[in-house]
């Protein structure tokens, strides 16, 4: 495959972008390489600068459940743009956006919109310690929620990629206030709680974590923690940013049952545009400025075109529910095809990861938590993520994110997929 354009335009990128990037993940440092650059996008397909044509498995992180560029969510937002960009107003479509996401999440009675998922979690934690007035927070090793500074601690996603659990410049205060317990362990929980007795505001939680790799909770491991919060006054917050309107219409919370005190969507509720909520009970969120003493706040919050494109998503997801069985059922068909090569999978609807552990092809071995995932074999991934990529198939360049399958990914090019996987050889 010709590069020779995206390579000119990353020597061109890393003299004005840090890394060339504007996410770190972006910049295939895991996996030993420089990133293509995009030229455009249809259906399941992403097309780089030099035109070489990629099945795409990473769907923008999240967002692409319908593929890349579905016409009507085009075409709502074209309509948009014509009206104007940005208002710094109220308008009709949000208060629509609004009504929708508790349409789909009835525990979201009331949502702020605001322009990421980093805003998002950022936002709902202070109004679980605005609400509680207690300063701690719980959050799980290989958990990712976003860069905002209390949560940049033993996180996931990019900062597993690049293992650097933590990050610079977060004052150590900031970090003293977020209490990190292990995923699928009840009892860490357990007992940071008992540790910090009345100081938790609230336990913040991938419902199913998808930032250390794709990992499901153990049965009864949200159950339990839905309980231990409540037991001890603590708000559930789950962090749906990847699982909301992916795992099911209602999320993770229709998907396992469990019912959180707040939430935070992402990436499909914006519908590739910079948008993403948060909510909880009407009770919870009137602590929200202006009706209460929370301040959150954003010039392009509930933005009128990024409103469009989440709207016209949720409508479309929300007419065709069936969406849900296809995708579950074709991430299926790539679950198998991996387990096949030996490989550990986890997979949760249409998320799912393939772990390329030591004992792989020897023996089953499980990946349940940061120190499981952290066992991988990152360099095999490496070199399976460049055998794919050269085979036109582009998966996240890391070991820790999750292949999402879209509804554009049609059975054939699944089925395609799989016999890829297949015939594929594997260190
Ligand atoms: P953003 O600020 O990137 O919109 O959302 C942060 C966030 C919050 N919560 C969860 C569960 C998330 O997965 C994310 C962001 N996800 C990553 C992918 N694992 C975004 C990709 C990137 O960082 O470039």
């Amino acid at each position: 495959m010709d590069h020779s354009r995206s390579e000119q335009l990353f020597e061109q990128a890393q003299r004005r972008i840090p890394g060339g990037v504007n996410s770190p993940v972006r910049a295939f440092r895991a996996v030993g390489s420089h990133p293509f650059f995009v030229e455009r996008a249809q259906g399941p397909w992403l097309i780089d600068a030099d035109g070489n044509r990629y099945l795409d498995y990473v769907c923008s992180w999240g967002p692409g459940i319908l593929g890349h560029a579905h016409p009507r969510v085009i075409e709502a937002v074209q309509k948009a743009c014509a009206g104007g960009l940005s208002f710094g107003a109220p308008t009709a479509g949000e208060v629509e956006l609004a009504e929708r996401i508790a349409a789909c999440v009835p525990d979201a009675e009331m949502v702020r919109l605001v322009s990421s998922g980093t805003e998002a979690v950022m936002s709902a934690v202070r109004v679980a310690r605005g609400f509680t007035g207690r300063e701690k927070i719980i959050k799980f090793s290989g958990n990712y929620h976003g860069h905002s500074d209390g949560l940049l601690v033993k996180a996931g996603s990019g900062l597993m990629t690049q293992s650097v659990p933590d990050s610079a410049g977060v004052p150590a205060g900031y970090a003293a206030c977020t209490l990190t317990a292990v995923y699928n362990d009840i009892e860490s929980v357990r007992r940071l709680m008992e540790e910090n007795e009345g100081q938790v505001a609230a336990v913040v939680v991938e419902p199913v974590a998808a930032n250390m790799g794709v990992v499901p909770p153990k049965p009864g491991f949200l159950e339990e923690l839905r309980q231990i919060t409540k037991a001890q006054g603590a708000l559930l917050l789950f962090d749906e940013v990847i699982t909301g309107f992916r795992l099911a219409l209602g999320g993770a919370s229709e998907y396992t049952g469990v019912h959180a005190d707040l939430y935070t969507f992402g990436k499909i509720v914006g519908g590739g545009m910079p948008l993403a909520a948060y909510g909880g009970s009407r009770e919870i969120m009137s602590c929200v400025a202006p009706l209460g003493a929370v301040y959150q706040a954003g010039t392009l919050s509930g933005n009128p075109v990024a409103v469009a494109a989440g709207l016209e998503m949720l409508k479309i997801l929300m007419e065709d529910t069936g969406i849900y069985e296809r995708i579950d059922r074709r991430a299926n068909m790539l679950a198998e095809a991996f387990r096949g090569k030996g490989l550990t999978v986890n997979r949760a609807g249409s998320l799912l990861s393939a772990f390329f552990m030591p004992g792989r092809g020897e023996k089953e071995e499980r990946v349940e938590n940061y120190e499981d995932a952290c066992r991988c074999d990152t360099k095999a991934f490496a070199a399976y993520f460049h055998k794919m990529l050269e085979q036109g198939i582009y998966v996240a360049p890391s070991q820790f994110e999750a292949m999402f399958v879209s509804d554009a990914h049609t059975e054939d090019l699944i089925g395609r997929t799989c016999r890829i996987i297949t015939e594929m050889e594997l260190r």
